[in-house]
């Protein structure tokens, strides 16, 4: 019998980018490849609280969430800390979770905080999934957005 069907292909790898976007000169769309090619990957050994199952442990990798925003030129004006300290950045999940941080939580002149962009979870890379949100300072598990959609810069409206 002849055979007629073509030799299964593999199928391409999923890449999961997500959009890094809002009040930025140079939005961007970022898959986690990118995340481990274009910036120093930092880790973090965590442990989150979470209500519904108890305390997690995870070993993390990845770029800080910080360089990977900075090099998006956030339209602040970069040399004024009281200027920064007014934005805020929202994640999404593919879920549609979504968490806000601000601006001076991970500035290294307010908070420092070492929050990352993942690119692997105790070893394994999440490139299929998408980046997950670390947020090393945090006692509870709500803010670690997993498959990350969406990065937002922006600032809460004030009224005039
Ligand atoms: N996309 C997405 N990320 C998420 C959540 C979620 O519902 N959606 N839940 C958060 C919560 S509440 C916790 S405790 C941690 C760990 O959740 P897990 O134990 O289900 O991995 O993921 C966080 N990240
Ligand atoms: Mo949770």
């Amino acid at each position: 019998m002849s055979r007629l069907s073509a030799p299964p292909r593999t199928p391409p790898p999923l890449l999961a980018p997500f959009a890094l976007l809002g009040d930025v000169e140079r939005p961007a769309t970022l898959t986690v490849e990118d995340l481990r090619t274009r910036w120093e990957q930092h880790r973090a050994e965590v442990v989150f609280d979470c209500a519904t199952n108890g305390p997690q442990h995870h070993r993390f990798e990845g770029p800080l969430l910080r360089e990977v925003v900075l090099d998006a030129q956030p339209v602040f004006d970069a040399r004024r800390r009281k200027d920064r300290s007014r934005y805020l950045l929202s994640v999404t999940g593919g879920d549609g979770h979504h968490t806000v941080l601000s601006w001076a939580e991970i500035d290294a002149d307010f908070g420092n905080v070492p929050v990352l962009l993942a690119t692997r979870m105790d070893g394994q890379d999440l490139g299929a999934t998408g980046s997950q949100l670390v947020v090393p300072a945090d006692r509870c598990g709500a803010r670690y957005v997993s498959a990350i959609t969406q990065v937002q810069v922006g600032v809460w409206p004030v009224p005039a």
